[in-house]
């Protein structure tokens, strides 16, 4: 085991989000020494006993040597935040741990980089690659030999078919599918439920098709 596992943690971020990866801590046995956001965390129980911090620079008290940080900022579509905040930590020489929750299924021979985070139920196959920063949500399937770049956030239950290739900042919506071989670029956006059957370009966004709501 190296050294790194073991240390303590900060999370940054006190929302949905990170409640998810503080229980997914917690059933691990990792020390989480504080919670660092601006608002109140109180109505979240999973957060109980955990010590508070309102400002991030609030962490700089902490030795970048003796902790790791988890970004706790879910990425919803064109959101910069938990970048923002990477770098503002990265630049005081802290670094991020890797979360992977037990029941989600990564092939070891999968590639999994720093500071990515996979849920319960997701499953990696062999030959995918993670990129640095990235989410993989509850339940989402990333087939074989897919790359997913940095700061992606795959939501829930999103699939990946084999060889799909995301670039930086890439949001795969709940639900949605991404057919083998496709290239998703920078700042693509895939709502929840699409099917993409074509590659798309930097900032394009692919919409599912509507719903149809009728009353009886
Ligand atoms: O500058 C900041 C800052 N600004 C907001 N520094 C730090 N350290 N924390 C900051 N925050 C905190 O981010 C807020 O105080 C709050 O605790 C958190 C955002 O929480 P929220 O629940 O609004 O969003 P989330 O990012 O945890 O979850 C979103 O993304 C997930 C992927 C939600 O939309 C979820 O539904 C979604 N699953």
């Amino acid at each position: 085991m190296s050294s790194s596992l073991i240390k303590p943690l900060l999370i940054i971020g006190g929302g949905g989000h990170a409640s998810v990866l503080v229980d997914i801590l917690r059933a691990q046995g990792r020390e989480v020494l504080a919670v660092v956001c601006p608002d109140d965390i109180s109505m979240r129980r999973v957060f109980s006993g955990i010590r508070h911090l309102t400002k991030d620079d609030d962490v700089l008290a902490f030795s970048p040597d003796d902790v790791l940080l988890v970004n706790g900022i879910g990425m919803l579509p064109a959101s910069g935040l938990k970048r923002t905040l990477n770098q503002y930590y990265l630049s005081h020489h802290y670094q991020f741990e890797t979360v992977i929750a037990e029941s989600a299924q990564v092939s070891p021979f999968a590639n999994v980089e720093v500071g990515a985070q996979i849920f319960a139920g997701a499953i990696v196959q062999a030959g995918a690659q993670i990129g640095a920063h990235s989410v993989i949500n509850s339940g989402a399937v990333i087939e074989h030999d897919c790359s997913i770049g940095h700061y992606n956030h795959i939501a829930p239950r999103a699939t990946l078919c084999g060889q799909v290739i995301t670039q930086d900042d890439v949001y795969v919506g709940a639900g949605a599918t991404v057919i083998q071989s496709i290239m998703l670029a920078k700042n693509a956006i895939v709502g929840a439920g699409a099917i993409v059957t074509k590659h798309l370009s930097v900032n394009q966004i692919c919409y599912p098709s509507r719903a149809t709501i009728k009353t009886l």
